[in-house]
């Protein structure tokens, strides 16, 4: 028997951090030589140019003129039994409880139970999904047939049992970062685009949706820059945009702010900023603050959900209560007016990324939860580069 699976991946293709942490994982997983089949409504954006060992089947969705609504559910069940069975595949990793964790017990009905799936939780598939009842039955239901289930934070764990009627073990598997694409950038030249020598950079990256509570960021913003000159860059774009670019207004701090939209090259954008702010009211992990960190950037943010875990109050940023944006503005002029403490943070920062939040460390946690699952011996091979 080969050492190496074949393994498939259903997850939003097309946003999200969860969307980003799945195709980075297939990626890795393909580079170690794994079968990597992602079965997605879209190639995954952060997939990129040709990846040996990696294989993308795209989900149709039948419009029949009955539907009133097309059941992409039910196709990407289909889709999922279909390719295990052709391919051969030997686990199913799903992101986001809803509706894919639901679509892979669907598909292992159809073919077996020589199928394992693992489920991934990432946050709002808990947190707000996970709270509706017309739903939470549902998602107990796929978490529950799971052959393993992760989630990304202790905390999530710990909502998902208080949410759910869940007694089974989840294994704690934190988001991860590739230290090849995330390091601090040279962007002396871009930052005076944007700042003048003496000004201050702060930023936010999000899309822009109410439990991510920009308009505290615009808040702490406006408190910082009072203080001391700064501009604030926003990036990303979502629902909540009209409201902040009204309190923005309201402030008469357009000229202090730039919006940035949708970016790609995140690591050179992040590696502008001086602080992070991440003032969320829900927020399982934040990506984003693992990215920043990476780049040697601290977050300034709330204590939201997972963050602290990810986040050292004091060491690599600060956290105040949901809500308290003096106390963050407090927590950001102690930065950003302290360049001694700075670079420690810095340098805590880049030091906490590259080891606890290391791609290949964490990419191992999730080969040993699919060795077990499949009850065969995990090959011996070293980490490395952590
Ligand atoms: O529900 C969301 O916010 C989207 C979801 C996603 O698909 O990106 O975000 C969650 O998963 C990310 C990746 O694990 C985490 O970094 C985010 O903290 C989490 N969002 C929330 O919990 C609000």
């Amino acid at each position: 028997m080969k050492d190496t699976l074949k393994i498939g991946i259903t997850c939003y293709p097309s946003l999200g951090g969860s969307g980003v942490v799945a195709t980075e994982l297939g990626k890795l997983l393909a580079e170690k030589g794994h079968e990597v089949h992602f079965i997605t409504h879209s190639i995954p954006f952060r997939l990129g140019a040709f990846h040996k060992n990696i294989h993308y089947h795209e989900v149709q969705v039948s419009d029949y003129y009955v539907f009133r609504y097309p059941p992409y559910d039910l196709s990407l069940a289909s889709k999922m039994a279909e390719v295990v069975k052709r391919e051969q595949l030997d686990i199913l990793h799903v992101h986001y409880a809803v509706p894919h964790a639901v679509c892979a017990y669907l598909a292992k009905q159809m073919v077996g139970d020589d199928l394992k799936i693992v489920t991934t939780l990432h946050g709002t598939d808990i947190t707000v999904l996970g709270q509706d009842v017309t739903l939470k039955d549902l998602i107990a239901l796929a978490i529950n047939k799971s052959d393993a289930v992760t989630a990304v934070s202790a905390d999530l764990i710990r909502q998902t049992r208080e949410a759910l009627d869940i007694t089974r073990e989840i294994d704690l598997t934190y988001n991860f970062i590739d230290k090849r694409v995330y390091y601090p950038r040279e962007v002396s030249k871009l930052r005076g685009e944007f700042a003048a020598p003496d000004e201050k950079i702060l930023m936010h990256i999000s899309n822009f949706r109410p439990v991510k509570r920009v308009p505290d960021v615009i808040d702490v913003f406006d408190r910082v820059n009072k203080a001391m000159p700064s501009k604030l860059l926003l990036v990303g774009e979502g629902p909540d945009m009209p409201k902040v670019q009204s309190k923005i207004r309201e402030l008469g701090i357009e000229d202090r702010v730039h919006f940035l939209g949708k970016q790609d090259e995140i690591a050179q954008v992040i590696s502008l900023a001086d602080v992070l702010l991440l003032p969320s009211e829900k927020e399982s992990f934040g990506l984003v603050a693992l990215e920043a960190m990476a780049c040697g950037v601290p977050t300034v943010g709330s204590e939201a959900g997972g963050i602290p875990e990810l986040v050292l109050h004091g060491l690599t940023g600060y956290l105040a209560p949901i809500g308290d944006a003096a106390a963050m503005a407090e927590y950001a002029l102690t930065l950003l007016s302290d360049p001694v403490k700075r670079d420690a943070m810095r340098a805590a920062c880049l030091e906490r990324a590259h080891t606890q939040f290391c791609d290949q460390k964490i990419m191992r946690e999730y080969e040993e939860i699919y060795y077990r699952v499949l009850g065969r011996k995990l090959p011996d091979m070293a980490v490395q580069g952590c």
